[in-house]
């Protein structure tokens, strides 16, 4: 029996299985819109295997943006996301439908939310899932309504006693928000998990812009199904232009475990992150929610809008979290778009794929979040290989040999003696994907570049290094976190930037953690111990399946000693 027959067993569950411009490309929601591509006839493309993913979440096949509503019910974990079922560009856009009971191996339902009423007939966008209390999930969703307003709607499930909830009725007195008057009626989407007040009164926001001003919409009620905007929204910052996917979620300042979207007090404080329409990244601030007021204050040490933290550096999109009681934790998810051209999705067959789901918690500092790869992902490693004290000398490169390189978990700890040679850093670096294009991996530094080379072919004509370089501020030591796509694929027309982010950390250990995670066409890492993660797209044209290769590199005058690495083959999970 093979591991995906055993898994349908375990579950339980059936056999695996506007704007036209002329044709040109037109812009909705800052989703590219290919009219003649969105609903392909011929529905049976061969699908690629090159550059599919063996343990990311991926529909079978076709077109995926943004994790709506994950939640947790009876055993089972629910993930729906944004998928058109008929291409694999943008459009048509239902809530696919997905279970599984260890965030890893999942099994496909049908969708549980298509259009089909006047109050979504356009389209089935973005929203959140909330657990009411006697376990009754409710989806809040945007529809885009017959007049093409984005309108919010609920959904509930036709039978608790299904533990795979496969029917989902959206009832006729939908929609339960209108834009109304004062708000723009084509940006006004993406409602959040609701949280319940000490008052009985439940609270959502919606994302929105006023002007180029930057919204979180607040409304409240006191039946889920009558609500009220609030005269002040929840937060909002000039000149951050649209705000998509707003979450709002409390953290404990101490400790690991997750709280639900509702608890309040002292001993928490609150995370809001927004998607920028803008620039395609997410930000988020840590601060203070007062719950009387409802008002949300970032902290002075969270830069609010377009400086502020990133959950990710990289390809990371429209992210949703939630709260999993079953292991007491807060798992984000978090949607990476392909960066090939949309003539090869087409020809794959497939677009869209979401990050490995992340446990995340505040830093014991207090002014960020951490993240990491959800447990279960370890399950999934088999066969490793170590390296143990090892000194890598300026200009050293060794391979890691021994694991499916391009399907791998990679663990580092590195160290170095000083800091002396550290490059002065100049305070007017305040882009770090500039530092990091300006300096790459290869020219000579003082402490790194050092890191990993993947997704690397024999002679190094393709490879995607993910390396830290170390340099000397007034007042302290700056670290730099790269992953540069840049030598990436020999293949043109492909987008590769060289993504990279500030690693806000103490270096008086003398070490430095990374791990990424390689799996065909993404890289994801966490620099260290997950408080800076960077994901890449990459489409390598020979350093594929058994030819892709993995080095450990350094390439500063410091001498560097990976002190532990730990690298394991990834077995493939099964994903719908
Ligand atoms: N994607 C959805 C919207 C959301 C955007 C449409 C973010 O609801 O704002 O597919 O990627």
């Amino acid at each position: 029996m093979n591991f995906c027959t055993l898994l349908s067993l375990l579950l339980g569950f059936f056999s695996c299985s506007l704007f036209v411009n002329n044709g040109l490309v037109a812009v909705q929601a800052l989703h590219k819109v290919y009219p003649e591509l969105q609903s392909l006839e011929n529905n049976d493309t061969e699908i690629k295997q090159l550059y599919r993913t063996g343990f990311h979440f991926q529909p079978h096949r076709h077109w995926m943006n943004d994790p709506n509503g994950p939640f947790y019910f009876k055993g089972i974990y629910h993930l729906f996301y944004q998928y058109n079922p008929e291409g694999a560009v943008w459009g048509n856009i239902v809530w696919a439908h997905s279970v599984s009971r260890d965030l890893i191996n999942w099994k496909s339902l049908k969708p549980a939310l298509s259009p089909s009423k006047p109050f979504d007939i356009n389209g089935c966008w973005s929203g959140s899932a909330t657990v009411l209390p006697g376990f009754k999930p409710v989806i809040l969703y945007t529809g885009i309504d017959s007049q093409n307003r984005q309108v919010q709607n609920y959904a509930i499930p036709a039978n608790l006693s299904d533990p795979l909830l496969i029917e989902w009725v959206k009832p006729d007195n939908n929609p339960i928000v209108e834009p109304g008057t004062e708000v723009n009626a084509s940006a006004f989407r993406d409602p959040s998990t609701a949280w319940l007040s000490f008052n009985g009164h439940w609270k959502t926001i919606i994302g929105s812009r006023s002007e180029q001003t930057g919204m979180a919409y607040l409304y409240r009620s006191k039946d889920f199904l009558n609500w009220t905007k609030a005269e002040q929204p929840l937060h909002s910052v000039p000149n951050t232009g649209m705000w998509e996917c707003p979450d709002f979620y409390p953290v404990v300042r101490f400790g690991r475990f997750g709280l639900d979207a509702s608890v309040t007090g002292n001993w928490v404080k609150h995370v809001l992150k927004v998607s920028l329409d803008l620039t395609r990244y997410e930000y988020y601030t840590v601060g203070k929610y007062y719950p009387t007021t409802d008002k949300y204050v970032p902290d002075n040490t969270s830069a609010d809008g377009w400086n502020g933290l990133r959950y990710d550096y990289g390809n990371f999109y429209a992210s949703k979290s939630f709260y999993d009681p079953m292991r007491k934790r807060r798992v984000l998810w978090g949607w990476a778009n392909e960066s090939d051209s949309v003539q090869d999705d087409v020809s794959k067959g497939w677009a869209g794929i979401q990050a490995i789901p992340r446990t995340v918690w505040l830093d014991p500092n207090g002014k960020q979040l951490l993240q990491w790869p959800i447990m279960e992902l370890n399950r999934l490693r088999w066969k490793r290989v170590m390296m143990i004290h090892q000194e890598l000398v300026k200009g050293q490169n060794i391979e890691i040999k021994g694991i499916t390189a391009a399907q791998a978990d990679v663990e580092v700890i590195f160290s170095f003696s000083s800091l002396d040679k550290a490059e002065a850093f100049d305070p007017s670096w305040v882009d770090a994907q500039a530092v990091c294009s300006q300096f790459g991996s290869t020219a000579q530094g003082g402490v790194g570049p050092f890191g990993l080379l993947t997704l690397a072919s024999e002679n190094l004509e393709e490879f995607t290094p993910v390396f830290f370089r170390i340099f000397k501020a007034e007042q302290n030591h700056v670290v730099l976190m790269c992953s540069d796509a840049r030598s990436s694929s020999l293949k043109d027309g492909l987008y590769k930037p060289t993504f990279a982010g500030f690693v806000d950390i103490d270096l008086s250990s003398k070490k430095l953690l990374l791990r990424s995670l390689i799996d065909h066409s993404v890289i994801e890492s966490f620099g260290g111990g997950g408080k800076t993660c960077i994901t890449s797209r990459v489409y390598p044209t020979k350093a594929v399946f058994e030819d892709a290769h993995l080095h450990v590199f350094n390439n500063g005058t410091e001498t560097i000693t990976v002190e532990y690495l730990g690298a394991w083959s990834m077995r493939s999970a099964c994903v719908n």
